[in-house]
């Protein structure tokens, strides 16, 4: 066996072991247009990063109690949060609090 082909069985069982480890992690969007996020609930992977923008010709926020909150969005404004722990992450606008969305991380 050469050298090169050990080598890939031992990364390929490193991979297999580490099913949580990727290699990539994803960008997810949220748009938040006529008072709504959308989607206004989203599975994502612990690693992912979710961008709320705002399509409003009004300022919003994301918050989510205790976890991240951003500052006030203006019209065309981003805002990420890269999630490091799993959990439900119910979040609001405090500006419109009847605005609400859910980040499920698994
Ligand atoms: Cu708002």
């Amino acid at each position: 066996m050469t050298t090169t082909l050990l080598r890939s069985l031992a990364l390929a069982a490193a991979l297999l072991l580490a099913p949580g480890l990727r290699a990539h992690a994803e960008e997810i969007k949220v748009t938040i247009d006529n008072f709504t996020f959308s989607p206004a609930e989203l599975k994502v992977k612990v690693g992912d990063t979710v961008t709320w923008t705002n399509h409003d010709d009004i300022p919003h926020t994301v918050v989510s109690a205790g976890k991240f909150r951003s500052k006030t969005m203006d019209t065309d404004n981003s805002f990420s949060f890269t999630f490091i722990s799993a959990g439900d992450y119910k979040y609001f606008c405090s500006l419109h609090p009847h605005m609400t969305g859910m980040i499920k991380v698994e």
